[in-house]
C-alpha cells in the first residue's frame, strides 16, 4: 500500500546525530541528483518526437512524467489494474436535442463510487451514476425544464449557473420523495456549472452534487472536430476509503486540503483510458471547475492553447495562450490543434493538483510506444 507524502508525520531530528544525519543528507542528495538527471535524460530523450527510433514504452511513459503506474493518496497495491478496469466518466459532448423545451430529469441518489483506483466514497449523487453528474448540452435560446427527484435521505436543491431565475422559487430544497420542476430559458452562451445549493453548500457539493452544463452560443464557433466536457473537483475523505467507503472529512474541506483532485471525479482516469484525437484535428475542451473551493490552471503540455473563451465569455477567445485559471464556480472554453502524434497530458497546471490525480491524456493518433488501451 503506498502511502501518500502528507499522511506522514514530520520528522524530528535529534541534534546529537547530527553528523550521521549530515552524511546521510549528502549521499541522498546525491541519489536524487543522479535521479533528476535520468529523469531530465529520459524526458528530453521521449520529447525529441522527430526521432527515427520510437523510445520503448517505459521511456514514454517517463516523458508524460506523470504517475501512469502509481497513483497520489493511499490506494490498493492493485491500483494499477483497478484504474484500467475502472470505466472512465464519458468526456464525449452529447449530441443536442431539436426541440425547443430540453427536458432534463435526474434523481439524486446517496451512493458509493470509486473516486481513484480501489477508493471508495460515499456520494450524494446527481442522476444515480456518482460525480459529476450528467452533462446537460442546450443550444442559446433553447429552454431547459428541470425535474429533480429526490432519492436521497435528506433535502437537496439545484441550482443553474446558467439561469437567470430566483433562486429562492426555482433553486429550493426538494425533500425527500419529492420531485420539483422547473424552467428556464439558455439565453447565456458558455459552459456553467450546476450544484446542489443546498446548506452547507460545501458539504453538498464536497459530496458529488455538481455537473456541467454546455450553453452552445447561437451563432457558430469556429469549427471543432472533436469536443469534451471536463469537470474538475476535488474530494475530502474522512478515512483512506479502501477497507470501508470514506465520507466527507468537513475539516479538510474547510481547511481546503483535498485528499484527491480529479477530472470528471476520477483521479488519473484519463491517464488509463485517454481521451482521443487525429493529428491535424482540432479539440474543445468545455471545463468547469466545480470547487468546492479550489480553482484549477488549465494548461495542456506539449501544445498551446490556440484559442482561449477565459471566463466562459463566447463573444471573445484569446489566442495562443498557455495556461488558464478557470475559478472554482467557474467555466472556460479551450481549443488545442495538434499535428504530431503523441501524449499530450492536460493538466491542473497547479500542480499539487497534478499529483493528486488531476491530469489525463490526450493521445493524438497512435504514437509509437503508447500504452495499449
Ligand atoms: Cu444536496
Amino acid at each position: 500500500m503506498a502511502i501518500h507524502p502528507a499522511s506522514v508525520p514530520p520528522r524530528r531530528i535529534d541534534p546529537d546525530a547530527s553528523a550521521l544525519a549530515k552524511a546521510a543528507i549528502v549521499l541522498l542528495g546525491l541519489l536524487v541528483g543522479t535521479l533528476a538527471m535520468a529523469a531530465v535524460l529520459l524526458w528530453a530523450d521521449a520529447r525529441d518526437d522527430g526521432a527515427a527510433t520510437p523510445a520503448p514504452a517505459a521511456a514514454h511513459d517517463e516523458a508524460t512524467a506523470l504517475p501512469l503506474n502509481s497513483f497520489a493518496g493511499v490506494v490498493p497495491t492493485n491500483a494499477q489494474t483497478l484504474a484500467e478496469a475502472h470505466k472512465a466518466y464519458d468526456a464525449t459532448m452529447p449530441p443536442l436535442a431539436a426541440t425547443d423545451v430540453v427536458k432534463v430529469h435526474m434523481t439524486l441518489k446517496d451512493m458509493t463510487v470509486q473516486i481513484a483506483p480501489g477508493v471508495r466514497y460515499n456520494t450524494w449523487a446527481f442522476d444515480g451514476h456518482g460525480a459529476p453528474g450528467p452533462i446537460v448540452h442546450v443550444k442559446q435560446g433553447q429552454t431547459v425544464e428541470m425535474t429533480l427527484t429526490n432519492g436521497g435521505a435528506i433535502p437537496h436543491s439545484i441550482d443553474f449557473h446558467a439561469a437567470r431565475i430566483a433562486p429562492n422559487v426555482a433553486f429550493k430544497d426538494v425533500m425527500p420523495g419529492k420531485s420539483f420542476r422547473f424552467r428556464f430559458k439558455a439565453n447565456d452562451p458558455g459552459v456553467f456549472m450546476y450544484h446542489c445549493g443546498t446548506k452547507p453548500v460545501l458539504a453538498h457539493i464536497a459530496n458529488g452534487m455538481y455537473g456541467a452544463i454546455v450553453v452552445e452560443p447561437k451563432q457558430a464557433l469556429p469549427k471543432a472536430d472533436k469536443e469534451f466536457v471536463l469537470v474538475a473537483s476535488e474530494w475530502y475523505l474522512d478515512g483512506d476509503g479502501i477497507d470501508k467507503p470514506a465520507a466527507l472529512s468537513m475539516a479538510k474541506a474547510r481547511a481546503m486540503a483535498p485528499d484527491w483532485t480529479t477530472f470528471n471525479g476520477f483521479a488519473n482516469q484519463y491517464v488509463t483510458h485517454p481521451l482521443t484525437s487525429k493529428p491535424g484535428e482540432t479539440v474543445r475542451f468545455w471545463v468547469v471547475a466545480a470547487g468546492p473551493t479550489l480553482d484549477t490552471n488549465f494548461h495542456v503540455v506539449g501544445t498551446i492553447l490556440d484559442r482561449a473563451w477565459v471566463n466562459g465569455d463566447m463573444t471573445r477567445f484569446q489566442r495562443k495562450v498557455q495556461t488558464v485559471g478557470v475559478p472554482a464556480g467557474g467555466g472556460a472554453v479551450f481549443d488545442v490543434k495538434i499535428d504530431k502524434p503523441g501524449l499530450y497530458p492536460f493538466v491542473s497546471h497547479a500542480f499539487a493538483h497534478v499529483d493528486l490525480g488531476q491530469v489525463g491524456l490526450l493521445k493524438v493518433g497512435n504514437p509509437a510506444g503508447t500504452m495499449s488501451h
